[in-house]
């Protein structure tokens, strides 16, 4: 029977994010006529139907009629649209979304949503979507149990998980159907519940508490979303009680197909296992001297006769490194691995690549994992949760990194196609949590929304997803002066990232963060460490020789063209020279200033950028809800004293470096 599936009711207190009730205006006020099966058509329609309840209009389940509609929302025979793409046209005083199931139908019912009175005014050209990118996925760090030392969310600035507390399954439906619509509505079709660092009491997700995995899966289904696990990779082991987890032993093989089967058995649209493996502590294959193909495909055969796909992480380092030890290089070790694993994976196994050879700092050139693997399946991980940049203190909107990331073309700038066409999925690290603005800073949604909506459209200027996000999250209809209010979040929001590179660790360097939890100043924190993140700053330069002529040889690990631009001094872009090279302060730059100059300036300079968005925001407070502006409001108190720290201890540690003078004769403690 078709009948509409309500809404979520969001809980008491909690924001409403990209999906005010005024967004769902212009569709409220209408006729509508809903055509098709299934639950994501009910979905569509129980959205419909809520609009309209609340704004005066009428929704029409599989009438015949063609009119008088004003939109028609139509699931009919298209397979060239997929299960996720819809059409969309104005004509005649009709509006109509055509797609070939219930996913199409309801992504097509948020474009109507985004489009707001526009859908409904004068005709509108046939527009086809289609996503870009098939698996847009979020993964939740989130512990079931409170980690010792990580607590209840690995690297969480958004309080507690969604999912999860002391232990015990949250059991809170109406919150995660809600996010559930929240991630519907910007594109994002996966959530992986549970961190990739598999401890005791997750591993047992996958076996004896599966159903609590299940109810999580019932909660997000009528948005599309499907559902995945972390395993950890000795599941056999401590679970299973076999005497190994060896990928090629029969036993363990066997042991995984059966359990992968109950894991169908109770949740039938399972999408798969997510797995780190021989990294930061978690076991893996290495152990059993097999290489992370055969990991990956003892898995990947276990989920294939159920449609599932393994998501292997090429995350794999050695995280126990001797820092006098010159030879190895961190930024080289995925590559290392991987690339001459191309062509060994299975159909169903995706190797997941994080966007830059070390982990998610501000600024570094892009993997050449991506460029190097044309026979594997491959994800891209970004991080949303913004454990580098600024852990939600912070306004850093990330738009323009991963554009940058999605754009960049693993052959050369005039060849191939953009890491956004080879990478069939999109995974970004969640940043939420159990906070009432789920990601604790109510700014960082919009790195929430823009990764969903450019795993549609990759090449998209993530300027026009921000607009898109100010347009429904501050609805022009709610706000006394809509025009000054967009240019305020605008002007805060845009050059966000670049004002946090600039206050930060300079020219791509990276890693001058505490140790531990990653928050605040601390230059020399990981230079004596294991860790494989060093800066080798003295007094006469800084910065990683990563060339193959004189040092560790990462720069050839590119094609040709990236090779030869990052080799040279000469041609490396400023922003990543120390990435690449060991240069002395008075080096020139392409912008015509010295290193050590252009460390003072930028580090001026972001505090000054700081300021001034901390003005802007305060000029908003009549134009945004007060409990949201105050939350900003207080976060930005925290980034300016915490800008101003970074400032000071990078000038004043490079001017004791370097003995070099501010040239603008500032001070410099
Ligand atoms: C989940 C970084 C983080 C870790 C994280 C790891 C990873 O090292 O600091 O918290 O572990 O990346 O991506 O696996």
């Amino acid at each position: 029977m078709s009948r509409p599936e309500p809404p979520p009711v969001l809980p008491e207190g909690v924001d409403p994010a990209w999906l005010p009730p005024e967004v769902f205006r212009p569709l409220g006020r209408r006729r509508t006529l809903v055509r098709g099966h299934g639950p994501l058509v009910d979905t569509a329609h129980g959205e419909v139907a809520a609009a309209c309840a609340r704004f005066g209009g009428e929704v029409v389940r599989d009438a015949r009629a063609a009119a008088p509609y004003d939109l028609v929302l139509d699931v009919t025979d298209a397979p060239d649209l997929g299960d996720e793409g819809f059409t969309c046209v104005r004509r005649d005083g009709t509006t109509t979304v055509t797609a070939a199931g219930g996913r199409g139908l309801l992504y097509g019912l948020f474009h109507v949503v985004r489009l707001g009175e526009d859908a409904f005014g004068s005709e509108r050209p046939l527009e086809t979507h289609r996503p870009a990118v098939a698996l847009r996925a979020l993964d939740h760090w989130d512990n079931v149990a409170v980690h010792p030392v990580m607590g209840q969310v690995e690297r969480g600035y958004a309080g507690g998980s969604l999912f999860w507390r002391d232990g015990e399954a949250r059991g809170e439906t109406e919150r995660v159907r809600a996010y559930g619509r929240l991630l519907a509505a910007c594109g994002i079709n996966a959530v992986t519940v549970n961190n990739v660092n598999v401890h005791a009491t997750e591993a047992r997700l996958l076996t004896d508490r599966i159903g609590e995995v299940a109810a999580l899966a019932d909660a997000l289904r009528p948005y599309g979303i499907r559902t995945h696990l972390s395993v950890t990779f000795a599941a056999p082991v401590v679970l299973g009680g076999l005497p190994t987890a060896d990928p090629l032993d029969e036993g363990v093989r066997r042991w995984w197909a059966a359990t992968a089967a109950r894991v169908y058995e109770v949740i039938g649209d399972f999408g798969g296992f997510v797995v780190k493996a021989d990294s930061e502590g978690q076991p893996g294959p290495f152990t059993y001297g097999r290489t992370h193909a055969d990991g990956a495909n003892m898995l990947a055969a276990a989920l294939a006769p159920h449609g599932g796909t393994v998501r292997w992480r090429a995350f794999v380092y050695n995280h126990r490194q001797d820092w006098r030890d010159r030879s190895t290089d961190r930024a080289r070790a995925a590559y290392d691995h991987f690339a001459p694993l191309d062509g060994e994976f299975a159909e169903n196994a995706v190797l997941q690549v994080k966007h830059g050879p070390v982990d998610f700092q501000a600024r570094e050139p892009v993997s050449p994992v991506l460029g190097a693997l044309p026979r594997t399946r491959l994800a891209l991980e970004v991080q949303a949760t913004q454990e580098y940049t600024g852990q939600q203190r912070h306004v850093c909107w990330l738009g323009p990194m991963w554009s940058e990331v999605l754009r960049f073309r693993p052959d050369g700038e005039d060849g191939g196609p953009g890491v956004g066409d080879l990478a069939g999925g999109l995974v970004a690290v969640s940043n939420v949590g159990d906070d009432p603005f789920w990601t604790g800073h109510p700014l960082a949604q919009a790195n929430l929304y823009t990764v969903g909506r450019l795993g549609w459209r990759p090449d998209t200027d993530p300027h026009d997803l921000l607009d898109e996000w100010i347009r429904l999250t501050f609805p022009a209809g709610a706000s006394a002066d809509p025009g000054r209010l967009r240019e305020g979040l605008r002007a805060v929001l845009h050059g966000s990232w670049r004002t946090y590179e600039k206050y930060t660790a300079p020219l791509g360097v990276g890693f001058m963060v505490q140790p531990g939890h990653h928050y605040g100043p601390s230059v020399d924190g990981y230079e004596y460490s294991p860790w494989g993140t060093y800066h080798f700053a003295d007094r006469d330069g800084i910065g990683v020789d990563r060339t193959a002529a004189t040092g560790t040889g990462y720069a050839a690990q590119y094609a040709k063209p990236w090779a030869e631009l990052y080799e040279s001094v000469r041609t490396c872009p400023d922003e990543l020279l120390l990435f690449f090279h060991h240069v002395p302060y008075g080096h020139v730059l392409h912008s015509g200033t010295t290193v050590i100059q252009h460390i003072y300036d930028t580090h001026f300079a972001g505090v000054a950028e700081v300021e001034e968005a901390r003005r802007v925001w305060d000029s908003l407070a009549d134009l945004v809800a007060p409990a949201r502006h105050e939350r900003v409001a207080e976060r930005y108190e925290e980034q300016l004293r915490c800008a101003r720290e970074w400032r000071d201890q990078i000038n004043s540690y490079f001017f004791r470096k370097s003995g070099v003078p501010d040239a603008r004769g500032r001070h410099i403690h």
